[in-house]
């Protein structure tokens, strides 16, 4: 079990102004925050990050929305940080979240849910890498 996950605010909540609220939360759970910082995607780029979803049918649309406004990206640390932050999180839909998770909160559907939070541990390390060399970390 790796203590440390990956996050995204993604640009509808940053352009809706919930990254404060939203960091907020992250913090009072208990993730200590290990390396920040806000960038605006290219599509290029985006498409990279989501590879792993280039033959879903939302793949283009999933793209065109990660690069339509600037992100926070982050590297969070916990005990048991993967599970424990997709459970704060809530489920893809938000619909389907549970009350009170940040998707329940601030995001609007299923493509444009507010927050990424990476499934296993080594998809967190592989993210992180992506987006903050280990100078960047703490
Ligand atoms: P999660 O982000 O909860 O791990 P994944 O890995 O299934 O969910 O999907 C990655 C991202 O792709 C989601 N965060 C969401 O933005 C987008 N996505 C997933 N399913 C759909 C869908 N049916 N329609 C549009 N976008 C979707």
């Amino acid at each position: 079990m790796s203590n440390r996950t990956f996050t995204m605010i993604k640009p509808d909540a940053f352009k809706k102004g919930h990254s404060g609220a939203i960091l907020d939360r992250i913090i009072k759970e208990g993730f200590a925050i290990k390396a920040l910082k806000m960038l605006h995607l290219s599509k290029e780029k985006a498409g990279e990050f989501y590879a792993i979803h280039r033959e879903r049918p939302f793949y283009g649309e999933l793209v065109s929305f990660m690069s339509s406004g600037p992100i926070i990206a982050a590297i969070l640390e916990k005990e048991n940080a993967v599970e424990n932050f997709r459970k704060l999180i809530g489920a893809t839909n938000p619909a389907a979240a549970e009350d009170g998770t940040i998707r329940k909160l601030f995001a609007s559907s299923v493509g444009e849910n507010a927050i990424h939070g990476s499934d296993s541990d080594a998809n967190a390390a592989i993210e992180s890498a992506f987006f903050f060399s280990g100078l960047e970390q703490c």
